[in-house]
C-alpha cells in the first residue's frame, strides 16, 4: 500500500505552492492528501484497474491532482513538482519542522536571504540577519534561534504513527512470500515507542537470498540503502527499514534480541549469567560444561559485542543449545514469562515478571467508547450521526460527542458558543433516538493560562462528560499547578492531552507528573492519552506515574472524522508503555461503569 508515500507528495506539493504565495490551492491538496492516506483500498491498485478515473474517485482528489498521482506511480516524479523543487531548492521538510516556521516563510527566507537548510537558518538568525527581513522582527528571529536545536533532533526519528503503516506494509508483503516462515517487526516499533529511529524487521527462512530480492521490490520501498545474503535495509517513506534474515531455530533468540530495548536486553543477559547460562541473539545455551577459556565474557558489556555481523563465530553458539525458535524458550530458560514488548524497557519489569507481577495490561480490543471526538459543528469533517454510526461499527458499546467549546487557543468559529453547545445537545438527542449504542453529549471545554476552565459551570454542569484541554499558552514554563487547578474543576471529567506536545513540532508543558497524578487521583478525574500519533499525549512515562497514583487513564483518539477511531491502538499501546492495567482505564468499563465514573 503506497498511499501514505503518494499523501507525502500532495503534501510537498502543497507546501511548495504555499510558499510560493499561491492561496486555497494548498488547503485543497491537504485535504486530498489525507484523503489518500485514509482511503482504505491502496491508491496504486485503483491507478491500475481505473487510472485517473478510479485515483479521482477518492473524496476531494480532483482530475488533476488524480493525473499527478497516476505520473508518479508509474514513472517516480512529477514533473511539475520537479519544477517546483528547482525554483525553491529548499529543505522544506526541516524547515518547518521549526516551530513558527511555516512555508511561507521559508519562501519569504529563500527569496530574501537564500536559506536553504536548517543550518543556513540557525545562522542567518545569530547574525541577525531574519529581523532584518521585512514581515519578521527580533521575536521572531529569537524564536527560530530557540527552536532550532528541537527540529534538528525532531528530523532524526519518525512518529510511530508515520513508521507503524510502514511496517505494518512490510509485514504483510514479506508474509505472502513462500519462502518466509515467520515475519515479525522487532525493535522500538514493537516496543510502540513514540518515536522510531528506523523499523527492523525480521524473517525466519532458509533461503536468505529470495527473501531479500522480495524485500528490495517492496513497490513503498523509494530505494535500497544495502542489500546482502541474510540482511538488507530500504528507505520507505522516509524511513529507514532493516530486514535480516535467520534460520527458523534462531527466531525467537533473534526476535528478543532486536526488540531490546537494550536496557532490557542488559538485565536479561545478566540475568542469564547469574544462571550459568549464555544468551544472545542465536539462542540460549548453557555454559557451564565449558571451560573458562572459551566461555563468553562474564559480563554483559562483552556480551554486547555480539551484535551486527552477517556471520557468528562458533563461539557465539557454543555450550549446550537450550533453545531459540520462539521467545518463550528464551524467556522461560530464565524462569520468567515472556515480557509484552512495551515493557522491555529495562525499568523494573524483569523484576516483575520475575515475582509474578507483570501488569494485567489493557488490550487492543478493550476500549468500549471514545470520550473525545469531534464533528463538523466544531473542526471535524463527519455529522454526529456519521460519528455515532462509525462508533457503533466498531462494536463500541457507546459514544462522546465532545466538540471545541470557544474559548484560548481555539481558532475563529471553530468552538462552540454556549449557546451552540446546547443546540447541539437536541441533535445530539436525535441521534441517540436513532442508534443502537449509549451516546453522551459533552465538550471539549479550555484550559486557559491560570488553570481555569473557561466555559460556563452551568452549562458544563448540563453536560454528560466534560474534557478539558490547554489549547493556547503551551510553552510557559512549569504547568504543574495549572493543570492540577483543571483536573480540581468539579465538573471536568477528563484532562484531555495533558500537556499539548506535538511529536516532532512541540514540546509541550512542563509538568510533574507525580503531582498532577496525585491530584486526578483525589479528585476522580480521568488523565487523557490521547491516540492522535501527532500526540500520544500522555507519553509512557506519564501514565506510569498516573497508574502508580491511581488516577483514573482515559484513551481517546480525539477523532475529527471516522477514519480516526482507528489510531485507537497507538493509544492502547502508549497505555501499556505506562503499565495501564485495563481496570485503570475508564473507558475499557461497560456503559454502566462509565456512567458512574462520569456521575461521581
Ligand atoms: P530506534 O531504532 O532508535 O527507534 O530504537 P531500536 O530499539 O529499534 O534500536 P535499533 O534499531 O538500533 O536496534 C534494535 C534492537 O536491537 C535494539 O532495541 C536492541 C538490539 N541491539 C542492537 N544493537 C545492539 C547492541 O549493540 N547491543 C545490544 N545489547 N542490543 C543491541
Ligand atoms: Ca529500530
Ligand atoms: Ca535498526
Ligand atoms: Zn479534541
Amino acid at each position: 500500500m503506497r498511499n501514505a508515500e503518494v499523501a507525502a507528495r500532495i503534501e510537498e506539493f502543497a507546501d511548495l505552492l504555499e510558499a510560493q504565495g499561491v492561496e486555497y490551492k494548498p488547503v485543497a491538496y491537504r485535504r486530498a492528501a489525507d484523503n489518500v492516506r485514509d482511503h482504505p483500498r491502496a491508491v496504486e491498485d485503483l491507478a491500475s484497474e481505473g487510472g485517473a478515473d478510479a485515483v479521482a474517485e477518492i473524496d476531494r482528489v480532483g482530475d488533476a491532482i488524480a493525473a499527478k498521482v497516476v505520473e508518479y506511480l508509474d514513472s517516480g516524479t512529477i514533473e511539475e513538482l520537479e519544477e517546483l523543487r528547482a525554483e525553491l531548492p529548499v529543505d522544506m521538510a526541516a524547515l518547518t519542522r521549526v516551530e513558527g516556521v511555516g512555508p511561507k516563510t521559508v519562501g519569504k527566507l529563500y527569496e530574501e536571504l537564500e536559506i536553504t537548510t536548517l543550518d543556513e537558518l540557525e545562522a542567518a538568525a545569530e547574525a541577525g540577519e531574519i529581523r532584518a527581513v521585512e514581515g519578521f522582527g527580533a521575536k521572531t528571529e529569537e524564536n527560530i534561534r530557540e527552536n532550532v536545536a528541537f527540529a534538528r533532533e525532531a528530523g532524526r526519528r519518525q512518529r510511530l504513527g508515520a513508521a507503524r503503516p510502514l511496517a505494518d506494509g512490510v509485514v504483510e508483503h514479506l508474509a505472502a512470500e513462500d519462502a518466509v516462515d515467520r515475519v515479525d517487526v522487532a525493535g522500538s516499533i514493537r516496543r510502540w515507542k513514540d518515536t522510531i529511529g528506523d523499523v527492523d524487521v525480521l524473517v525466519a527462512s532458509g533461503s536468505g537470498g529470495t527473501v531479500v530480492d522480495a524485500f528490495v521490490d517492496w513497490p513503498a520501498a523509494d530505494g535500497t540503502i544495502e542489500a546482502g545474503e541474510q540482511k538488507a535495509s530500504v528507505r520507505a517513506g522516509g524511513v529507514r527499514v532493516d530486514l535480516r534474515v535467520v534460520v527458523p531455530e534462531e527466531f525467537g533468540a533473534a526476535l528478543q534480541y532486536f526488540t531490546g530495548s537494550k536496557d532490557h536486553n542488559v538485565v536479561l543477559r545478566n540475568r542469564a549469567i547469574d544462571r550459568g547460562l549464555k544468551l544472545n541473539e542465536y539462542g540460549v545455551f548453557d555454559v557451564s560444561e565449558l571451560d573458562s577459556d572459551s566461555a563468553p565474557g562474564a559480563d554483559a558489556d562483552a556480551a554486547d559485542d555480539a551484535g551486527g555481523g552477517d556471520g557468528a563465530d562458533a563461539g557465539q553458539r557454543a555450550g549446550e543449545h537450550l533453545g531459540g525458535a520462539d521467545e518463550s524458550d528464551v524467556y522461560g530458560a530464565l524462569d520468567l514469562p515472556v515480557i509484552p514488548p512495551e515493557l522491555r524497557e529495562g525499568t523494573g519489569e524483569i523484576d516483575a515478571a520475575a515475582a509474578g507481577e507483570l501488569p494485567d495490561l489493557l488490550a487492543e480490543g478493550e476500549i468500549r467508547g471514545d470520550l473525545h471526538t469531534h464533528t463538523e459543528w466544531s473542526d471535524g469533517g463527519a455529522t454526529v450521526a456519521e460519528m455515532v454510526a462509525a462508533a457503533a461499527d466498531r462494536g463500541y458499546d457507546y459514544h462522546c460527542v465532545t466538540d471545541h467549546a470557544e474559548g484560548p487557543g481555539v481558532f475563529g468559529d471553530t468552538g462552540l458558543s454556549d449557546a451552540e453547545v446546547r443546540e447541539q445537545a437536541d441533535a445530539v438527542a436525535a441521534a441517540r433516538e436513532e442508534a443502537d449504542i449509549a451516546v453522551f453529549h459533552g465538550v471539549e471545554a479550555n484550559v486557559d493560562a491560570d488553570g481555569d476552565v473557561t466555559t460556563d459551570d452551568d452549562l458544563l454542569a448540563e453536560l454528560d462528560v466534560v474534557i478539558a484541554s490547554p489549547h493556547a499558552a503551551l510553552s510557559q514554563g512549569d504547568a504543574t499547578e495549572r493543570l492540577v487547578r483543571a483536573v480540581e474543576h468539579p465538573e471536568v471529567d477528563v484532562l484531555g492531552h495533558p500537556t499539548g506536545r506535538l511529536i516532532n513540532e512541540r514540546a509541550g508543558l512542563d509538568v510533574d507528573f507525580e503531582r498532577l497524578a496525585t491530584a486526578a487521583a483525589a479528585a476522580g478525574t480521568a488523565l487523557e492519552v490521547n491516540a492522535n500519533p501527532a500526540r500520544l499525549d500522555l507519553h509512557g512515562d506519564a501514565v506510569r506515574a498516573a497508574v502508580e497514583a491511581g488516577a483514573p487513564i482515559a484513551v481517546n483518539t480525539d477523532a475529527h472524522s471516522p477514519g480516526e477511531f482507528d489510531n485507537v491502538r497507538y493509544g492502547v499501546h502508549t497505555a501499556r508503555r505506562g503499565w495501564a492495567e485495563t481496570a485503570d482505564v475508564v473507558n475499557a468499563r461497560d456503559a454502566d461503569g462509565l456512567r458512574t465514573f462520569l456521575d461521581g
